[in-house]
């Protein structure tokens, strides 16, 4: 094995880092007379008639079948005595930070992929911190003392089987699978756990009679590539506790957005211009926050009939200013024809992106700075970014995720 986290070609030993309900963590945090009550964090539920949606809820309300990207309106039928409570964005990205903080001091690989996760290479690193389960539950107490948060964490030899590991004993959870074992510790789970394979995926895969990992595992990986295309050979991989994804530091949120279902569907253009406003504000507070400015503004609206649509405007240079994004968003706006018909929902999103040290220069080829990568190497990459815009950015998941 070798001594320097991540070189070599030995065995890995990766960490998947995941808080446990993160938002509403921070709530029964700061709010100590919320603890052991279900919390729920997300839109107004409006006494059951809030219609945006659920961003997360504690362990306590998800025993009512509370999930986030749920409508609130849902939420509040199945837990009508739970408290909900608004966002407070900038309060969950100083804990995101001082969680990463903790993570640097146990590897100097830190690939953090969404506000309350994050991928640690501390491959030979048990001279310094002991045995992988030790460090675990060292990374685990060191978060709970900082921060007074609880993590769930995953060790394995691929970034893939860390992160299944760390979703398995939530909350509080540690699981760990040993080099060697991988294709043992996947066999049981449900087919689900393969990475990009939801919804339709799932239903395909049962439908073909695998039920579990361990049915991918068994059938040949041609089959499987007849049967799916390519997103089959990716399974047989992962089924085979295949990844050799290197982690990744310097992590970057690629967009944010912010959008605002409404009560019920608004034709009033002063109505939508004023909501905009404070989309923009409340999206540029925090951009400031998380340190990054955008050039692309991007306006999303949907009508009554759920007809949805975007536009997007680049600007000269990138901003996290309300008032320049919001002038851009609202020319979309004007220029943007409703056909008559009322909106449901409108919503602003920034892209391309500068981060602290960035300089202000044209996005780079990604495929361009690798140049020795072979064709289905390029065609991974795809997919994965593919599954990467699926799922989105953290924050705006459950909101992409409204039906
Ligand atoms: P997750 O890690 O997916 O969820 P969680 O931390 O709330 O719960 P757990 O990991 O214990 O299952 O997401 C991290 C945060 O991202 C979450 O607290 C709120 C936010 N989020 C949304 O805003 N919308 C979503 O749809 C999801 C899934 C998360
Ligand atoms: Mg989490």
């Amino acid at each position: 094995m070798s001594a320097v986290p991540g070189a070599g070609s030995g065995p890995r030993v990766i960490l998947h880092v995941d808080m446990d309900a993160f938002y509403a963590s921070v709530e029964e945090l700061d709010f100590p007379e919320y603890r052991g009550k279900p919390v729920i964090v997300g839109a107004d539920p409006k006494q059951g008639r809030g219609r945006g949606v659920v961003s997360t809820c504690n362990y306590a309300a998800r025993k009512f079948g509370v999930r986030s990207a749920m409508p609130i309106s849902r939420a509040w039928r199945l837990c009508p005595h739970g408290i909900f409570v608004a966002h407070r964005f900038e309060r969950y990205v100083e804990l995101s930070k001082r969680i990463m903080g903790v993570l640097r001091e146990y590897s100097p690989l830190v690939e953090q992929v969404s506000i309350d996760e994050a991928f640690l290479d501390c491959t030979g690193e048990e001279r310094l911190f002991g045995p992988p389960e030790q460090l675990a539950r060292r990374i685990k107490n060191t978060i709970r003392e900082t921060t007074g948060l609880t993590a769930s964490v995953g060790v394995a030899p691929n970034k893939y089987i860390a992160k299944v590991a760390s979703d398995l004993n939530k909350p509080d959870g540690l699981a760990i699978c040993e080099t060697g074992r991988e294709t043992e510790f996947l066999a049981p789970l449900p087919v689900e756990r393969l990475w990009g394979a939801g919804g339709k995926t799932a239903a395909r895969l049962h439908s073909l009679g695998y039920q579990t990992i361990g049915d991918v595992h068994k059938a040949e990986r041609a089959a499987l590539v007849r049967q799916l295309g390519s997103i089959g050979d990716f399974f047989w991989e992962l089924a085979n506790g295949i990844d050799d994804r290197p982690v990744q530091t310097g992590w970057r949120r690629k967009s944010i957005s912010e959008e605002t279902t409404f009560e019920t569907d608004v034709k009033d253009a002063s109505v939508l211009e004023k909501t905009l406003f404070s989309i923009a504000d409340s999206l540029a507070r925090r951009m400031r926050a998380e340190e990054v400015r955008g050039r692309t503004v991007q306006l999303k609206l949907r009508l009554q009939d759920f007809e949805t649509f975007t536009r997007n405007r680049t600007l000269e240079s990138a901003t996290d200013d309300t008032f320049t994004i919001y002038n851009s968003a609202l020319e979309l706006f004007r220029n943007t024809d409703r056909k008559q018909k009322r909106v449901r929902l409108i919503g602003i999103g920034m892209a391309n992106l500068l981060h602290p040290g960035d300089a202000e220069v044209a996005q780079l080829d990604l495929f361009a700075q690798r140049p020795a990568e072979t064709e289905k190497r390029k065609q991974r990459e795809i997919l994965l970014d593919d599954l990467k815009k699926r799922f989105g950015d953290s924050v705006t998941r459950g909101s992409l995720l409204e039906p």
